[in-house]
């Protein structure tokens, strides 16, 4: 790799690469890396970005490529999940050139948790929340000679279409996988409002901000033009603003795309009308972050504030748009019982999505459901140390502590995991309706044939979220 003034690497979860951990899925390219990327290079910084999952890159190589890239900073991208090769990358860094490289963490766990750039002290700066304008900013001071040091927070950029597109220049697109065919990754908001409190998200940055319609699809057209006709918004709530999809989908059309592109988004921001534009502009998937069939535990207990009347409606109108539509369902909750687990199952059939995916409960710090989990002594205070030493052992999803709902143990809420998903797939209503679909694409058979083998094996699908 040539010299660099600036080297972005996005953590993996472990270095173990053979022992092929779950939650490890690389999908897709770093978007986050790639926007503060697109940034460095509008200022004639030069970047590059390395995803070590990706090349199967360990830690002596990583160290190898900032040898001969002798970049001045390197930045860490960092979730929760990833925190331990960070330190690792940290703490190597520091051994073998002090503090001549100039380290910044950055991404979801820093913006949770601040106070571990304290605790760990191995990094000269962390930024949290966005950090387009906050990290270029840092970058070229240190390119100039500064000394910076301590916890900045990001600067939320109000209007998202000043940021250029994301640098997919700088990473191996090929090398990504997924799902089925060639697909991109697109986001066209930012920013989630709610406070549902099992999630950490909002702690990345809660005002919510579009992009617009044009600003969108002209980065659409650039890999049109180039052969990706799948897209995938990875907005958290992509129908937030009923106008800006309405103009979204109406842009695409416009423009004479023909295109295929699946998003998430809440049941109570859908309507009839609005679901038939999507489609009509090539929505071909819509998954739901529904969380539990029993009222009391998704209003009450967790905070998602949507009724069942609107997600048994969401899920109608997405089916009779031939728009495949998917549930996110979790298990393991604040006072959620027997009573309570199985009224998510028979909720599953009842609303009768194309698909379903169900996760146990993961404490993740910035949401509120992880301090409460401390409290009560459900999970140990010091998890995300613990994790980030590595004492947890390898792998996130396989060792992360869940919720564990008095009088449950985990080993009965996997079970009811099990169950679930039994349920829901091999129900004659849902064999019946795919059978067409897996006789025309056989792909689509295997793919799901390995997932029901994945999870009755390891409890667990590979493309799980939660
Ligand atoms: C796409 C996606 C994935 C993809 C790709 C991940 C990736 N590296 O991009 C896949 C499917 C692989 C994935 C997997 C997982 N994901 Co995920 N994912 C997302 C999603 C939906 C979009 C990410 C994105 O592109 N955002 C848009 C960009 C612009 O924002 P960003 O990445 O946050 O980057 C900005 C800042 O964070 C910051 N920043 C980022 N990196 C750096 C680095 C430096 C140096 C600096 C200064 C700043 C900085 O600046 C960026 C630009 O403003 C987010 C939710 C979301 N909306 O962000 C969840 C999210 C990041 N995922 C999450 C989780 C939990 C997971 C899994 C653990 C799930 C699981 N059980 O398997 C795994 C872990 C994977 C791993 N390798 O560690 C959580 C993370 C929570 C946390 N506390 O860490 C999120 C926030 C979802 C949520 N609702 O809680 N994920
Ligand atoms: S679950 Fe979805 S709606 Fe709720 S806070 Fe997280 S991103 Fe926002």
């Amino acid at each position: 790799m040539n010299n660099c003034d600036v080297l972005l690497i996005n953590c993996p979860i472990t270095f173990e690469f053979h022992l092929n951990v779950l939650g490890d899925q690389r999908y897709w390219p770093p978007l986050g890396l790639m926007y503060l990327a697109a940034m460095l290079e509008r200022k004639n910084v030069k970047v590059k970005i390395i995803d070590p999952a990706i090349e199967k890159m360990v830690l002596s190589e990583i160290i190898q490529t900032i040898d001969s890239a002798k970049p001045t900073v390197v930045g860490l991208s960092s979730l929760t999940s990833s925190l331990r090769t960070c330190v690792q990358i940290a703490k190597a860094i520091r051994a073998r050139y002090g503090h001549s490289i100039k380290i910044c963490i950055g991404g979801s766990h820093i913006s949770a948790d601040p106070d571990f750039y304290n605790r760990f002290q191995l990094f000269d700066v962390a930024i949290t929340g966005e950090a387009e304008i906050t990290f270029t900013d840092v970058a070229v001071r240190f390119l100039q000679g500064e000394k910076i040091f301590g916890i900045i927070k990001g600067e939320t950029i109000k209007q998202l279409d000043e940021i250029p597109f994301p640098a997919r220049h700088l990473v191996n697109l090929e090398k990504y996988q997924c799902f089925l065919e060639k697909e991109m990754g697109i986001i066209t908001s930012r920013g989630c409002p709610f406070k549902c409190n099992f999630c950490s998200r909002p702690a990345v940055s809660k005002r919510y901000r579009m992009r617009s319609s044009d600003n969108i699809v002209d980065e659409m057209e650039i890999w049109y033009r180039k052969g990706w006709k799948n897209f995938y918004f990875l907005d958290d709530i992509l129908t937030m603003n009923r106008k800006h999809v309405m103009n979204l989908c109406d842009e695409i059309i416009h423009r004479g795309l023909n295109v295929k592109w699946g998003s998430n988004t809440r049941a109570d921001c859908v309507d009839g009308e609005l679901v038939k534009k999507m489609a009509a502009a090539g929505c071909r998937a819509m998954l739901y972050g529904v969380e539990s069939g029993n009222t009391r535990i998704r209003n009450e207990v967790i905070g998602k504030g949507v009724s069942e009347k609107k997600i048994l409606e969401a899920i109608r109108i997405t089916n009779k748009n031939n728009i495949v539509s998917g549930m996110f369902l979790m298990m393991g909750f604040p006072t959620e019982g027997k009573k309570e687990l199985k009224d998510t199952i028979k909720f599953a059939s009842k609303a009768d999505p194309s698909v379903i995916g169900v996760h146990l409960t993961k404490p993740m710090p910035g949401a509120k459901i992880y301090y409460q989990a401390i409290k009560e002594g459900v999970i140990p205070d010091n998890t995300i140390d613990l994790y980030a030493q590595g004492e947890m052992g390898e792998g996130f999803v396989e060792n992360w502590p869940v919720y564990i709902p008095k009088g449950m143990t985990k080993k009965k809420l996997e079970q009811y995991k099990k169950i679930a998903i039994l349920l829901f797939y091999f129900r004659p209503r849902w064999l019946f309706k795919n059978a067409g679909r897996y006789m025309k694409n056989k792909n689509l058979f295997w793919f799901d044939f390995n997932k029901a083998i994945s999870i009755f094996l390891r409890g667990q699908s590979r493309e799980s979220m939660s």
